[in-house]
Parts: C-alpha cells; sequence; structure tokens
C-alpha cells in the first residue's frame, strides 16, 4: 500500500506509520502490529483485516446533545457538497494509507451530504463511487463493506423497514438501493444492516409483529435485489439492544440468530458485533462471539469499548489487553471472521481536537488487537487452557455419559445410574487459575 494524497495533504507533518517494535517510544509508530508477521499460519493483517470507519473518523465533529462541533475539518470548507466530498475522500484515503489500514467502511451519507431528492442522491454518490475507484486504484484499500444511514433523517422518527407509513419505508428502500449499487461498484466484501430506529419507542404504539414481519420481508428484498446485481458478499447484521430506540429488535447475537432463522434469512446473513453494543446488552462480548460461533454466524465486528460508570454507546477505542485477548481466544479457536474483519467504529473524544489525535486512536487500537492476538496463539499453543476446559466435560467422553449424548438413555437410566452411584465428587470449576492463565501470558 502507498500513501496517496490528492492535490493537497491534509495530515500534514504526519507520515507512514511503521512498525517499530517494543522498544520504541515514538507514540506514531506500531509496537505491535507488524502487517507480514505470521502468527498460528497466517499474516496479522490477514488475521485481523482492519477498517476505519468514515463517519466517526471524516464526519464526526465531536458535537454531543450538550454543545456544538469541536472538530474543524480542513476537508469541510468547500460550498459545493460534491466538491466537499471528494476533498473529505482525499483526506480519508490520505489517513488511510498513512495508517496502513486494508479496508474501510462506510454509509451512504458519510461520503456525500444528502437532500430529499432521490434521485440527485443518486447521482451524487453516484460520483463519489466513481471518485472512490480511482482511490482504492491507486491505494490498494478496499472495501470492508458499505450500509445505508436510514436513522439519521427525520423521516425515520418512527422507523425504517418497520415504520408504520409504507411511503418512509419506501425512502429506506431507495436509500439501502443506492448503497448497495455503491457497494458492488466498489467491490464491497459484505453489507451491514444496523437497525438504529428498526425497533419501538413505546408499545402502546406499536405492532411488533407487523413491524418485524415488515423487517424481515425488506431483508429478503434488498438480499434478493444485490443477489441478481451479482453481490457474492455476506449480508450482516449488527445487534444492538437499545439507543436511539428504546427497545432495538435486533437485541443481541442470539435475539439475530432466532430471527434470521425464523424469517429463512440463514445462509446469506451472518453478524456484525459490536463490543459497546453487547455491553448495553448486558452481555460481555465474549459472549456475543461465542453465540455467533456456536451458531455458524461470526461474520465480522465492531472494535471499540464503553465506559463502566455510564450506560450508553461511548464508542472509545480499544485499549484493554486483558479483555482484547480474550476476544482473540474466541476467535481464533474459531478460524477467523466470515468475510469480516475488525472495523474501528470508535470516536475520538470531544476534546481531542488535534489532528494526530485519530492517528494515536488507531495505533493504540491495532496495537492491542496485535499484541492480545499474540498473547491468544501463545495460550492456545504453550499452556492447558483447552484441556482445562475439555476435561471438565470428560464423564461425557465415555461410558454412561457418552450414551446420553448419543441419545441412548432414558430419564429412567439416569435415575438408575444416580442411585448406584451415590453422590458425585465436587469438581472445581478453576475459574481464578485460568484467569491467572491469561495475565501469565500477557
Ligand atoms: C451505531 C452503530 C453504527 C453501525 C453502522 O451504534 O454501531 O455505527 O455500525 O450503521
Ligand atoms: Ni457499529
Ligand atoms: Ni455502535
Amino acid at each position: 500500500m502507498s500513501v496517496v494524497t490528492g492535490e493537497k495533504e491534509f495530515f500534514t507533518g504526519i507520515n507512514q506509520i511503521k512498525y517499530e517494535g517494543r522498544e520504541s517510544d515514538n507514540p506514531l509508530a506500531f509496537r505491535w502490529y507488524e502487517a507480514d508477521k505470521v502468527v498460528a499460519g497466517k499474516t496479522m493483517k490477514e488475521h485481523l483485516r482492519f477498517a476505519c470507519a468514515y463517519w466517526h473518523s471524516f464526519n464526526g465533529n465531536g458535537a454531543d446533545p450538550f454543545g456544538a462541533a469541536t472538530h474543524v475539518f480542513p476537508w469541510d470548507v468547500k460550498s459545493d457538497a460534491v466538491e466537499r466530498a471528494k476533498d473529505k475522500m482525499d483526506a480519508s484515503f490520505e489517513f488511510i494509507t498513512k495508517m496502513d489500514l486494508p479496508y474501510y467502511c462506510f454509509h451512504d451519507i458519510d461520503l456525500v451530504d444528502y437532500t430529499n431528492d432521490v434521485s440527485d442522491n443518486e447521482k451524487r454518490l453516484h460520483t463519489l463511487v466513481e471518485y472512490g475507484k480511482q482511490k482504492q486504484a491507486e491505494s490498494g484499500v478496499k472495501l470492508l463493506w458499505g450500509t445505508a444511514n436510514v436513522f439519521s433523517h427525520s423521516r425515520y422518527m418512527n422507523g425504517a423497514s418497520t415504520n408504520p407509513d409504507f411511503h418512509a419505508l419506501a425512502h429506506a428502500g431507495a436509500q439501502v438501493k443506492s448503497a448497495i449499487d455503491a457497494t458492488i461498484a466498489l467491490k464491497g466484501e459484505n453489507y451491514v444492516f444496523w437497525g438504529g430506529r428498526e425497533g419501538y419507542m413505546s408499545l402502546l404504539n406499536t405492532d411488533m409483529k407487523r413491524e418485524q414481519d415488515h423487517l424481515a420481508k425488506f431483508l429478503h428484498t434488498a438480499k434478493d435485489y444485490a443477489r441478481k446485481q451479482g453481490f457474492k458478499g455476506t449480508f450482516f447484521i449488527e445487534p444492538k439492544p437499545c439507543e436511539p430506540t428504546k427497545h432495538q429488535y435486533d437485541y443481541d447475537a442470539a435475539t439475530v440468530c432466532g430471527f434470521l432463522q425464523k424469517y429463512d434469512l440463514l445462509g446469506d446473513f451472518k453478524l456484525n458485533l459490536e463490543v459497546n453494543h453487547a455491553t448495553l446488552a448486558g452481555h460481555t462480548f465474549q459472549h456475543e462471539l461465542q453465540v455467533a460461533v456456536d451458531n455458524g454466524l461470526l461474520g465480522s465486528m465492531d472494535a471499540n469499548r464503553g465506559d463502566m460508570q455510564n450506560g450508553w454507546d461511548t464508542d472509545q477505542f480499544p485499549n484493554d489487553v486483558m479483555e482484547v485477548a480474550e476476544y482473540m481466544l474466541i476467535i481464533l479457536q474459531a478460524g477467523g471472521f466470515a468475510g469480516g474483519g475488525i472495523n474501528f467504529d470508535a470516536k475520538i473524544r470531544r476534546n481531542s481536537t488535534d489532528p494526530s489525535d485519530l492517528f494515536y486512536a488507531h495505533v493504540g487500537g491495532m496495537d492491542v488487537f496485535a499484541r492480545a492476538l499474540i498473547i491468544a496463539d501463545n495460550i492456545l499453543q504453550k499452556s492447558d487452557y483447552k484441556k482445562t476446559r475439555a476435561d471438565r466435560y470428560n464423564s461425557f467422553d465415555s461410558g454412561a455419559g457418552r450414551e446420553f449424548e448419543n441419545g441412548k438413555l432414558s430419564l429412567k437410566d439416569l435415575r438408575d445410574y444416580a442411585a448406584s452411584k451415590g453422590e458425585p465428587a465436587r469438581t472445581s470449576g478453576k475459574q481464578e487459575y485460568l484467569e491467572n492463565l491469561i495475565n501469565r501470558y500477557i
């Protein structure tokens, strides 16, 4: 990959970020992420498949419900929307290539501002897609996934595909159609549905069954269109329990697995799991990963972290080595992502106002995952972690336990076994032992 700048360089004074190793004290260098280093049979780049989230990095301006923008972007000055969008794309490819990120992800309206004119929006997006093709060709950067933002516009205040007004649903269809077209044109490897408004604020005014039927019908309609256009990638559903709705239908991994099965969407759809969404649902991210793996649905992940002391989607950059090591243990044992990667759906803080802050954030996130990959690989290769867990179940490996697993024992057989064997021995779950084992490999 080579650094790609447009006519103007936006992140002046910051060069290509390189691997300098553990001893480096350069804050703009990797200490762990070495793209071509082979770990567990693949390079770090192939395992981790990092992506930059266009919306947080190049649109998110630091505004919050209590205050105006604090991030003033030099690419956001021209008055013409398309020219402004091209500057933003120049800045984004400059950043992505300087960071050595192999992928990016976007919503339709991240690339270029939309108006209320459907045909004009299609034209605008098409222009940026053509520009993006050139940028991708020059840099080698690829599109991990595209999506449509069908939650910000006021017409979606009652939902997009679950809106009680069919007219609003049709607008969501128009946006998803052109976002799918853009994703295909840019050789996007996957397409994401995050249903931010697909849920309810009050059950008093909501026909939940009808809305969920509409959501499923909409997903089928979109999938059929994309397949007809030749899209070969995977569709991902991104679960989140709430925010902005009180209750989002794609609540968590287990809920979405049931939904996909009920509505006959397995086969085309997998999961894009996000750390901060798991914690909002009252789960660890490890739990969400394991649910997806156990159902054969681990597609991709949005990397970030929440805040222990508050309860919303703060989307901070990941930095906890022990926790991320536990994610990587699950991901490695599962054989990696099905088509997806690690998208930094994370934003720098409102008061992080230096251009270098975006670099520090990604350096930290990439390093913590690279380090976690090495730790997880060491644990799997060198320790008795897997054996300790498997041994807990060894009473099912032979004899009556095995017969039970094979469906050969009746309830009466269980009773007779219990009666003849007396009390079971107490067997330790060894939780503290395993917790210490992770720390030992850090
Ligand atoms: C919001 C979601 C969103 C999706 C893409 O909470 O994480 O950013 O990833 O629409
Ligand atoms: Ni996300
Ligand atoms: Ni999120």
